[in-house]
Protein backbone atom coordinates (compact mmCIF):
# COMPACT_ATOMS: atom_id res chain seq x y z
CA UNK A 1 0.00 0.00 0.00
CA UNK A 2 1.25 3.23 -1.09
CA UNK A 3 2.24 5.70 2.02
CA UNK A 4 2.86 9.48 1.76
CA UNK A 5 6.43 10.84 1.85
CA UNK A 6 6.02 12.36 4.88
CA UNK A 7 4.54 9.53 6.96
CA UNK A 8 8.05 7.62 5.93
CA UNK A 9 9.62 8.08 9.28
CA UNK A 10 13.71 6.99 10.29
CA UNK A 11 11.51 4.24 12.27
CA UNK A 12 9.39 2.82 9.10
CA UNK A 13 10.30 -0.98 8.25
CA UNK A 14 9.12 -0.83 4.83
CA UNK A 15 7.73 1.39 2.32
CA UNK A 16 5.54 1.87 -0.90
CA UNK A 17 5.33 5.40 -2.02
CA UNK A 18 4.66 7.09 -5.67
CA UNK A 19 6.07 10.30 -6.80
CA UNK A 20 8.02 12.06 -9.35
CA UNK A 21 12.09 11.91 -9.44
CA UNK A 22 12.88 15.48 -7.96
CA UNK A 23 16.81 14.84 -9.00
CA UNK A 24 19.34 12.20 -10.18
CA UNK A 25 22.70 11.44 -9.01
CA UNK A 26 24.72 8.25 -10.03
CA UNK A 27 28.10 7.91 -8.35
CA UNK A 28 28.99 4.97 -10.26
CA UNK A 29 28.18 2.14 -7.86
CA UNK A 30 25.49 4.04 -5.94
CA UNK A 31 23.02 5.36 -7.71
CA UNK A 32 20.68 8.76 -5.28
CA UNK A 33 17.20 9.92 -7.02
CA UNK A 34 15.52 12.26 -4.98
CA UNK A 35 11.42 11.55 -4.88
CA UNK A 36 8.72 14.14 -4.21
CA UNK A 37 5.11 13.94 -3.77
CA UNK A 38 2.52 16.83 -2.50
CA UNK A 39 3.85 15.61 0.97
CA UNK A 40 7.84 16.23 1.04
CA UNK A 41 10.94 14.26 -0.52
CA UNK A 42 12.83 11.50 0.25
CA UNK A 43 16.15 9.90 -0.41
CA UNK A 44 15.72 6.51 -2.64
CA UNK A 45 19.19 4.91 -2.43
CA UNK A 46 20.41 1.83 -5.23
CA UNK A 47 23.50 0.02 -4.29
CA UNK A 48 23.66 -1.02 -7.89
CA UNK A 49 26.07 -4.32 -6.87
CA UNK A 50 23.28 -5.33 -4.31
CA UNK A 51 19.97 -4.16 -6.03
CA UNK A 52 17.66 -6.45 -7.96
CA UNK A 53 18.34 -5.96 -11.54
CA UNK A 54 14.93 -4.49 -12.74
CA UNK A 55 15.64 -1.92 -10.14
CA UNK A 56 19.10 -1.10 -11.70
CA UNK A 57 17.17 -1.74 -14.96
CA UNK A 58 14.93 0.73 -14.32
CA UNK A 59 17.19 2.92 -12.55
CA UNK A 60 18.97 3.21 -16.16
CA UNK A 61 16.04 4.06 -17.84
CA UNK A 62 14.16 6.75 -15.56
CA UNK A 63 14.39 10.83 -16.24
CA UNK A 64 13.51 13.55 -14.27
CA UNK A 65 10.00 14.35 -13.44
CA UNK A 66 8.67 10.84 -14.38
CA UNK A 67 6.12 9.19 -11.96
CA UNK A 68 7.63 6.29 -10.46
CA UNK A 69 7.18 3.42 -7.11
CA UNK A 70 9.39 2.59 -5.37
CA UNK A 71 8.93 -0.04 -2.26
CA UNK A 72 11.71 -1.39 -0.27
CA UNK A 73 13.43 -1.30 3.37
CA UNK A 74 13.43 2.06 5.18
CA UNK A 75 17.31 3.05 6.56
CA UNK A 76 17.99 5.81 9.41
CA UNK A 77 20.26 8.24 7.64
CA UNK A 78 21.59 11.21 9.45
CA UNK A 79 22.65 13.15 5.80
CA UNK A 80 19.65 12.40 3.53
CA UNK A 81 16.41 14.87 3.91
CA UNK A 82 14.12 13.44 6.92
CA UNK A 83 16.65 11.43 8.30
CA UNK A 84 16.27 8.10 6.12
CA UNK A 85 16.41 6.59 2.90
CA UNK A 86 14.39 3.98 0.80
CA UNK A 87 16.34 0.91 -0.55
CA UNK A 88 14.24 -0.12 -3.00
CA UNK A 89 13.31 -3.94 -3.91
CA UNK A 90 11.21 -2.70 -6.68
CA UNK A 91 11.44 0.45 -8.55
CA UNK A 92 8.44 0.91 -10.90
CA UNK A 93 8.46 3.77 -14.23
CA UNK A 94 5.16 4.77 -14.02
CA UNK A 95 4.95 6.91 -15.92
CA UNK A 96 8.29 8.41 -18.14
CA UNK A 97 9.31 11.93 -18.56
CA UNK A 98 10.26 13.60 -21.68
CA UNK A 99 13.33 15.26 -21.81
CA UNK A 100 14.51 18.20 -21.48
CA UNK A 101 12.37 19.35 -19.31
CA UNK A 102 10.61 23.09 -20.43
CA UNK A 103 11.17 23.89 -16.59
CA UNK A 104 13.36 22.83 -13.40
CA UNK A 105 11.09 22.02 -10.97
CA UNK A 106 14.20 21.34 -8.79
CA UNK A 107 14.95 25.24 -9.10
CA UNK A 108 18.57 24.60 -9.80
CA UNK A 109 17.92 27.16 -12.70
CA UNK A 110 16.04 30.06 -12.21
CA UNK A 111 12.94 30.99 -15.18
CA UNK A 112 11.41 34.08 -15.95
CA UNK A 113 7.49 33.91 -15.08
CA UNK A 114 6.54 33.89 -18.57
CA UNK A 115 8.09 30.36 -18.87
CA UNK A 116 6.65 29.27 -15.54
CA UNK A 117 3.05 30.37 -16.32
CA UNK A 118 3.58 28.48 -19.75
CA UNK A 119 4.52 25.19 -17.92
CA UNK A 120 2.57 26.53 -14.86
CA UNK A 121 1.90 22.09 -14.30
CA UNK A 122 5.16 21.95 -13.79
CA UNK A 123 6.10 24.96 -12.10
CA UNK A 124 3.57 24.34 -9.44
CA UNK A 125 5.22 20.73 -8.42
CA UNK A 126 7.85 23.30 -7.11
CA UNK A 127 7.69 22.55 -3.42
CA UNK A 128 7.18 26.90 -3.11
CA UNK A 129 5.03 27.27 -5.86
CA UNK A 130 2.60 24.56 -4.33
CA UNK A 131 2.86 26.07 -0.87
CA UNK A 132 1.37 29.01 -2.07
CA UNK A 133 -1.74 27.17 -3.09
CA UNK A 134 -2.23 25.00 0.06
CA UNK A 135 -1.80 28.53 1.62
CA UNK A 136 -4.32 29.77 -0.79
CA UNK A 137 -6.60 26.76 0.11
CA UNK A 138 -6.49 27.11 3.70
CA UNK A 139 -7.23 31.31 3.36
CA UNK A 140 -10.42 30.47 1.52
CA UNK A 141 -11.73 27.71 3.86
CA UNK A 142 -11.01 29.94 6.83
CA UNK A 143 -13.38 32.59 5.04
CA UNK A 144 -15.81 29.85 4.27
CA UNK A 145 -15.46 29.40 8.30
CA UNK A 146 -15.74 32.50 9.35
CA UNK A 147 -18.29 33.59 7.43
CA UNK A 148 -20.60 30.73 8.25
CA UNK A 149 -20.13 31.09 12.25
CA UNK A 150 -20.88 34.73 12.02
CA UNK A 151 -24.61 33.38 9.85
CA UNK A 152 -23.99 34.67 6.23
CA UNK A 153 -25.44 32.23 3.28
CA UNK A 154 -23.24 32.00 0.10
CA UNK A 155 -24.77 33.01 -3.24
CA UNK A 156 -23.74 32.84 -6.91
CA UNK A 157 -24.54 35.53 -9.22
CA UNK A 158 -24.02 35.83 -12.75
CA UNK A 159 -21.06 36.38 -14.79
CA UNK A 160 -22.82 37.37 -18.11
CA UNK A 161 -24.28 40.37 -17.76
CA UNK A 162 -25.87 43.25 -19.86
CA UNK A 163 -24.29 46.39 -18.55
CA UNK A 164 -21.84 47.88 -16.30
CA UNK A 165 -21.98 47.24 -12.73
CA UNK A 166 -19.30 49.94 -11.37
CA UNK A 167 -20.42 52.14 -13.95
CA UNK A 168 -16.68 52.46 -15.41
CA UNK A 169 -15.46 51.64 -18.88
CA UNK A 170 -13.88 48.74 -17.41
CA UNK A 171 -15.82 46.27 -18.97
CA UNK A 172 -15.46 42.86 -21.44
CA UNK A 173 -18.22 42.71 -24.16
CA UNK A 174 -18.98 39.10 -25.16
CA UNK A 175 -20.75 37.36 -28.12
CA UNK A 176 -23.94 36.45 -26.16
CA UNK A 177 -26.26 35.20 -29.12
CA UNK A 178 -28.57 38.24 -30.68
CA UNK A 179 -27.83 40.87 -27.38
CA UNK A 180 -24.88 42.78 -26.38
CA UNK A 181 -23.42 41.53 -23.20
CA UNK A 182 -20.33 41.98 -20.71
CA UNK A 183 -18.20 39.66 -17.96
CA UNK A 184 -19.20 40.80 -14.49
CA UNK A 185 -17.05 43.98 -12.79
CA UNK A 186 -18.85 43.05 -9.52
CA UNK A 187 -21.76 41.20 -8.23
CA UNK A 188 -21.86 44.58 -6.68
CA UNK A 189 -25.90 44.97 -8.01
CA UNK A 190 -26.40 41.65 -7.13
CA UNK A 191 -25.35 41.37 -3.64
CA UNK A 192 -27.28 44.28 -2.98
CA UNK A 193 -30.66 42.53 -4.54
CA UNK A 194 -30.33 39.95 -2.12
CA UNK A 195 -30.62 42.21 1.13
CA UNK A 196 -34.15 43.76 -0.90
CA UNK A 197 -34.93 39.55 -1.03
CA UNK A 198 -34.50 39.51 3.20
CA UNK A 199 -30.94 37.17 2.82
CA UNK A 200 -29.42 39.91 5.52
CA UNK A 201 -26.28 37.94 5.23
CA UNK A 202 -24.59 37.36 1.93
CA UNK A 203 -21.21 36.30 0.29
CA UNK A 204 -19.60 35.20 -2.42
CA UNK A 205 -16.19 34.18 -4.04
CA UNK A 206 -16.44 34.33 -7.38
CA UNK A 207 -14.44 35.76 -10.53
CA UNK A 208 -14.02 39.16 -11.13
CA UNK A 209 -13.56 40.42 -15.00
CA UNK A 210 -11.77 44.29 -15.49
CA UNK A 211 -10.74 45.50 -18.89
CA UNK A 212 -7.48 46.80 -17.11
CA UNK A 213 -5.13 47.54 -20.44
CA UNK A 214 -2.00 47.89 -18.43
CA UNK A 215 0.35 45.31 -17.20
CA UNK A 216 1.18 45.82 -13.41
CA UNK A 217 2.26 43.35 -10.45
CA UNK A 218 -1.13 44.35 -9.11
CA UNK A 219 -3.86 43.90 -11.52
CA UNK A 220 -5.20 40.41 -13.17
CA UNK A 221 -7.91 40.95 -16.17
CA UNK A 222 -9.89 38.19 -14.21
CA UNK A 223 -9.47 38.16 -10.00
CA UNK A 224 -11.22 36.10 -7.52
CA UNK A 225 -12.89 38.68 -4.91
CA UNK A 226 -15.24 38.04 -1.98
CA UNK A 227 -17.86 40.13 -2.06
CA UNK A 228 -20.06 40.46 1.82
CA UNK A 229 -23.11 42.26 2.32
CA UNK A 230 -25.16 42.78 5.19
CA UNK A 231 -28.65 44.31 6.47
CA UNK A 232 -29.18 46.75 8.89
CA UNK A 233 -25.31 47.54 9.32
CA UNK A 234 -23.60 50.71 8.41
CA UNK A 235 -19.95 51.10 7.34
CA UNK A 236 -18.28 51.02 10.87
CA UNK A 237 -20.07 47.59 11.20
CA UNK A 238 -18.41 46.24 8.17
CA UNK A 239 -14.92 47.66 8.77
CA UNK A 240 -15.28 45.85 11.93
CA UNK A 241 -16.30 42.28 10.19
CA UNK A 242 -13.73 42.86 8.12
CA UNK A 243 -10.87 43.57 10.10
CA UNK A 244 -12.50 40.42 12.08
CA UNK A 245 -12.12 38.14 8.62
CA UNK A 246 -8.54 39.71 7.89
CA UNK A 247 -7.03 38.22 11.82
CA UNK A 248 -9.49 34.96 11.67
CA UNK A 249 -7.20 33.95 7.94
CA UNK A 250 -3.61 35.51 9.29
CA UNK A 251 -4.60 32.84 12.76
CA UNK A 252 -5.83 29.87 10.86
CA UNK A 253 -2.81 30.38 8.10
CA UNK A 254 -0.41 30.67 11.23
CA UNK A 255 -1.62 27.32 12.52
CA UNK A 256 -2.28 25.31 10.25
CA UNK A 257 0.61 26.02 7.48
CA UNK A 258 3.66 25.79 9.70
CA UNK A 259 5.24 23.92 7.04
CA UNK A 260 4.31 25.87 3.75
CA UNK A 261 5.43 29.05 5.82
CA UNK A 262 8.56 27.69 6.09
CA UNK A 263 9.42 26.23 2.49
CA UNK A 264 8.82 30.05 1.23
CA UNK A 265 10.10 31.34 4.34
CA UNK A 266 7.77 33.46 5.75
CA UNK A 267 7.48 34.51 9.19
CA UNK A 268 3.58 35.71 9.44
CA UNK A 269 2.37 37.78 11.75
CA UNK A 270 -0.74 38.41 12.91
CA UNK A 271 -1.89 42.05 11.88
CA UNK A 272 -2.46 43.96 15.16
CA UNK A 273 -5.52 45.66 16.08
CA UNK A 274 -7.58 47.53 15.73
CA UNK A 275 -6.69 48.65 12.20
CA UNK A 276 -5.91 52.08 12.41
CA UNK A 277 -8.54 54.62 10.17
CA UNK A 278 -7.99 57.65 8.78
CA UNK A 279 -10.01 59.59 7.11
CA UNK A 280 -9.29 60.45 3.33
CA UNK A 281 -8.23 64.29 4.23
CA UNK A 282 -5.61 63.02 6.52
CA UNK A 283 -4.21 60.31 3.96
CA UNK A 284 -3.73 62.92 1.18
CA UNK A 285 -2.02 65.13 3.78
CA UNK A 286 0.05 62.28 4.62
CA UNK A 287 1.11 61.71 1.09
CA UNK A 288 1.60 65.42 0.33
CA UNK A 289 4.29 65.59 2.98
CA UNK A 290 6.52 63.25 0.99
CA UNK A 291 5.02 62.79 -3.11
CA UNK A 292 6.43 65.22 -5.63
CA UNK A 293 3.32 65.13 -7.40
CA UNK A 294 0.77 66.94 -4.68
CA UNK A 295 -2.44 65.78 -4.46
CA UNK A 296 -5.66 67.63 -3.91
CA UNK A 297 -9.16 67.22 -2.42
CA UNK A 298 -11.18 65.47 -4.85
CA UNK A 299 -8.21 63.25 -6.45
CA UNK A 300 -7.56 59.37 -6.66
CA UNK A 301 -4.91 58.45 -4.09
CA UNK A 302 -2.06 57.16 -6.96
CA UNK A 303 0.11 54.60 -6.16
CA UNK A 304 3.23 56.62 -4.98
CA UNK A 305 0.55 58.02 -2.47
CA UNK A 306 -0.65 54.22 -1.46
CA UNK A 307 2.92 53.47 -0.85
CA UNK A 308 4.13 56.64 1.35
CA UNK A 309 0.74 56.60 3.34
CA UNK A 310 1.31 52.87 3.93
CA UNK A 311 5.01 53.17 5.09
CA UNK A 312 4.08 55.77 7.33
CA UNK A 313 1.14 53.70 9.17
CA UNK A 314 2.91 50.53 8.70
CA UNK A 315 0.20 47.82 8.78
CA UNK A 316 -3.21 47.52 7.66
CA UNK A 317 -5.87 50.30 8.05
CA UNK A 318 -8.06 52.04 6.98
CA UNK A 319 -9.44 54.88 4.83
CA UNK A 320 -12.53 56.61 5.31
CA UNK A 321 -15.14 59.68 4.86
CA UNK A 322 -14.11 59.88 1.19
CA UNK A 323 -14.97 62.58 -1.61
CA UNK A 324 -18.81 61.48 -2.55
CA UNK A 325 -17.12 62.44 -6.44
CA UNK A 326 -14.48 59.80 -6.42
CA UNK A 327 -16.61 56.98 -5.29
CA UNK A 328 -19.36 54.84 -6.70
CA UNK A 329 -22.84 55.94 -6.47
CA UNK A 330 -24.24 53.24 -4.31
CA UNK A 331 -21.81 54.64 -1.16
CA UNK A 332 -23.97 56.89 1.23
CA UNK A 333 -23.53 60.22 1.65
CA UNK A 334 -23.29 61.62 5.58
CA UNK A 335 -26.60 63.27 5.50
CA UNK A 336 -24.97 66.41 7.35
CA UNK A 337 -22.21 66.50 4.48
CA UNK A 338 -23.16 65.15 1.18
CA UNK A 339 -19.70 65.79 0.03
CA UNK A 340 -17.95 63.08 2.07
CA UNK A 341 -19.35 59.35 2.08
CA UNK A 342 -19.62 56.54 4.62
CA UNK A 343 -17.16 54.53 2.06
CA UNK A 344 -13.86 53.08 2.60
CA UNK A 345 -10.86 51.28 1.55
CA UNK A 346 -9.03 48.29 3.71
CA UNK A 347 -5.06 48.77 3.06
CA UNK A 348 -2.37 46.48 3.08
CA UNK A 349 0.90 48.95 3.01
CA UNK A 350 1.49 47.90 -0.40
CA UNK A 351 -1.73 48.05 -1.70
CA UNK A 352 -5.09 48.53 -1.60
CA UNK A 353 -7.18 45.18 -0.46
CA UNK A 354 -10.65 46.09 0.29
CA UNK A 355 -13.35 48.72 -0.90
CA UNK A 356 -16.45 49.12 0.74
CA UNK A 357 -19.62 51.76 2.40
CA UNK A 358 -22.53 51.55 3.61
CA UNK A 359 -24.83 51.66 0.58
CA UNK A 360 -27.68 54.19 -0.57
CA UNK A 361 -31.16 52.39 0.46
CA UNK A 362 -33.54 55.18 -0.62
CA UNK A 363 -34.82 54.53 -4.15
CA UNK A 364 -34.60 58.37 -4.84
CA UNK A 365 -31.34 59.14 -3.43
CA UNK A 366 -29.68 56.49 -5.45
CA UNK A 367 -30.98 57.68 -8.73
CA UNK A 368 -29.79 61.33 -8.09
CA UNK A 369 -26.75 59.65 -7.49
CA UNK A 370 -26.48 57.63 -10.70
CA UNK A 371 -27.54 61.07 -12.68
CA UNK A 372 -24.59 63.03 -10.67
CA UNK A 373 -22.64 60.00 -12.32
CA UNK A 374 -23.27 61.04 -15.91
CA UNK A 375 -25.48 57.56 -15.62
CA UNK A 376 -28.81 56.54 -17.30
CA UNK A 377 -30.69 54.96 -14.56
CA UNK A 378 -32.89 53.41 -17.47
CA UNK A 379 -29.94 50.82 -17.60
CA UNK A 380 -29.86 49.89 -13.92
CA UNK A 381 -33.71 49.13 -14.03
CA UNK A 382 -33.55 45.45 -12.65
CA UNK A 383 -31.55 46.71 -9.91
CA UNK A 384 -33.64 50.17 -8.53
CA UNK A 385 -37.19 48.54 -8.62
CA UNK A 386 -35.51 46.39 -5.86
CA UNK A 387 -35.59 49.61 -3.71
CA UNK A 388 -39.10 49.87 -4.33
CA UNK A 389 -40.79 47.49 -2.40
CA UNK A 390 -39.01 47.60 1.01
CA UNK A 391 -35.09 47.17 1.06
CA UNK A 392 -33.51 47.68 4.13
CA UNK A 393 -30.23 49.78 5.27
CA UNK A 394 -27.56 47.89 3.86
CA UNK A 395 -23.21 48.11 3.89
CA UNK A 396 -20.71 46.08 2.44
CA UNK A 397 -17.39 45.11 0.74
CA UNK A 398 -15.35 43.53 -2.08
CA UNK A 399 -12.04 41.93 -0.95
CA UNK A 400 -9.44 40.93 -3.70
CA UNK A 401 -8.36 37.62 -2.61
CA UNK A 402 -5.07 37.60 -5.24
CA UNK A 403 -4.17 41.03 -3.27
CA UNK A 404 -4.93 38.92 0.34
CA UNK A 405 -2.45 35.90 -0.66
CA UNK A 406 0.19 38.10 -2.13
CA UNK A 407 0.60 40.46 0.44
CA UNK A 408 0.05 37.93 3.40
CA UNK A 409 2.62 35.81 1.87
CA UNK A 410 5.24 38.89 0.84
CA UNK A 411 4.84 37.83 -2.81
CA UNK A 412 6.39 40.26 -5.65
CA UNK A 413 3.49 39.44 -8.49
CA UNK A 414 -0.36 38.96 -8.33
CA UNK A 415 0.28 36.37 -10.40
CA UNK A 416 1.91 34.20 -7.85
CA UNK A 417 -1.00 34.03 -6.29
CA UNK A 418 -3.33 32.72 -9.12
CA UNK A 419 -2.81 29.06 -10.44
CA UNK A 420 -3.60 30.64 -14.40
CA UNK A 421 -3.62 34.28 -14.71
CA UNK A 422 -5.49 36.18 -17.35
CA UNK A 423 -3.59 39.42 -18.40
CA UNK A 424 -3.60 41.35 -21.21
CA UNK A 425 -0.83 39.32 -22.83
CA UNK A 426 -1.89 35.71 -22.14
CA UNK A 427 -5.37 33.80 -22.68
CA UNK A 428 -3.65 29.98 -22.11
CA UNK A 429 -2.58 27.93 -20.42
P1 LIG B 1 -9.94 49.82 -7.32
O1 LIG B 1 -10.26 48.92 -8.47
O2 LIG B 1 -10.82 49.68 -6.16
O3 LIG B 1 -9.81 51.24 -7.70
P2 LIG B 1 -7.11 49.47 -7.33
O4 LIG B 1 -6.14 49.17 -6.26
O5 LIG B 1 -6.98 48.76 -8.62
O6 LIG B 1 -8.56 49.26 -6.77
P3 LIG B 1 -7.20 51.88 -8.73
O7 LIG B 1 -8.11 52.98 -8.33
O8 LIG B 1 -7.47 51.08 -9.95
O9 LIG B 1 -7.06 50.97 -7.48
O10 LIG B 1 -5.77 52.41 -8.80
C1 LIG B 1 -5.15 53.07 -7.75
C2 LIG B 1 -3.91 53.68 -8.32
O11 LIG B 1 -3.09 52.66 -8.85
C3 LIG B 1 -4.18 54.61 -9.48
O12 LIG B 1 -4.41 55.92 -9.07
C4 LIG B 1 -2.94 54.48 -10.30
O13 LIG B 1 -1.91 55.31 -9.82
C5 LIG B 1 -2.53 53.06 -10.05
N1 LIG B 1 -3.03 52.24 -11.12
C6 LIG B 1 -4.24 51.71 -11.24
N2 LIG B 1 -4.39 51.01 -12.33
C7 LIG B 1 -3.21 51.06 -12.94
C8 LIG B 1 -2.73 50.54 -14.14
N3 LIG B 1 -3.51 49.78 -14.90
N4 LIG B 1 -1.46 50.80 -14.47
C9 LIG B 1 -0.67 51.55 -13.70
N5 LIG B 1 -1.07 52.09 -12.55
C10 LIG B 1 -2.33 51.87 -12.18
P1 LIG C 1 -13.25 47.46 -6.11
O1 LIG C 1 -13.38 47.86 -7.54
O2 LIG C 1 -12.41 48.30 -5.23
O3 LIG C 1 -14.70 47.44 -5.42
O4 LIG C 1 -12.77 45.96 -6.03
C1 LIG C 1 -12.66 45.32 -4.77
C2 LIG C 1 -11.32 44.68 -4.61
O5 LIG C 1 -11.10 43.73 -5.63
C3 LIG C 1 -9.72 43.67 -5.95
N1 LIG C 1 -9.53 43.97 -7.36
C4 LIG C 1 -8.59 43.44 -8.15
N2 LIG C 1 -7.62 42.53 -7.91
C5 LIG C 1 -6.80 42.20 -8.91
N3 LIG C 1 -6.89 42.70 -10.16
C6 LIG C 1 -7.85 43.61 -10.46
N4 LIG C 1 -7.92 44.08 -11.70
C7 LIG C 1 -8.74 44.01 -9.43
N5 LIG C 1 -9.78 44.87 -9.37
C8 LIG C 1 -10.24 44.83 -8.12
C9 LIG C 1 -9.02 44.71 -5.09
C10 LIG C 1 -10.13 45.64 -4.73
O6 LIG C 1 -9.89 46.29 -3.51
N6 LIG C 1 -18.23 46.68 -5.73
C11 LIG C 1 -17.05 47.13 -5.04
C12 LIG C 1 -16.90 46.47 -3.69
C13 LIG C 1 -17.96 46.87 -2.71
O7 LIG C 1 -18.18 48.07 -2.50
O8 LIG C 1 -18.55 45.96 -2.09
C14 LIG C 1 -15.83 46.87 -5.90
O9 LIG C 1 -15.85 46.15 -6.86
O10 LIG C 1 -8.50 44.04 -3.94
Amino acid sequence: MRIAIQDVTPETDYAEIIGWVHEIRDLGGLAFFIVRDRTGLIQVTIPKKKAPEAVVEAAKEVSRESVVRVAGTVKAIEKAPGGRELVPEELEIVSLAASPLPLDVAEKVSAEMDTRIDSRFLDVRKPRVGAIFFIRSVAVRAINEFLFSRGFINITTPKVVAAATEGGTELFPIAYFEKEAFLNQSPQLYKQMMMAAGCEKVFEIGPIFRAEEHNTVRHLNEATSLDVEVSFADHNDVMQLLEDLIIAVYRRVTEDCADQLATLGVDLTVPATPFPRISYAEAIEIANRTVPEKISFGDDLGTAAEKAIGEYIGQHYFIVDWPTAIKPYYAMPYPENPELSKAFDMMHPRMELSSGAQRIHQHDLLVEQIRAKGLSPESFEFYLKTFEYGMPPHAGWGLGVERLIMTMLNLPNIREAVLFPRDRHRLTP
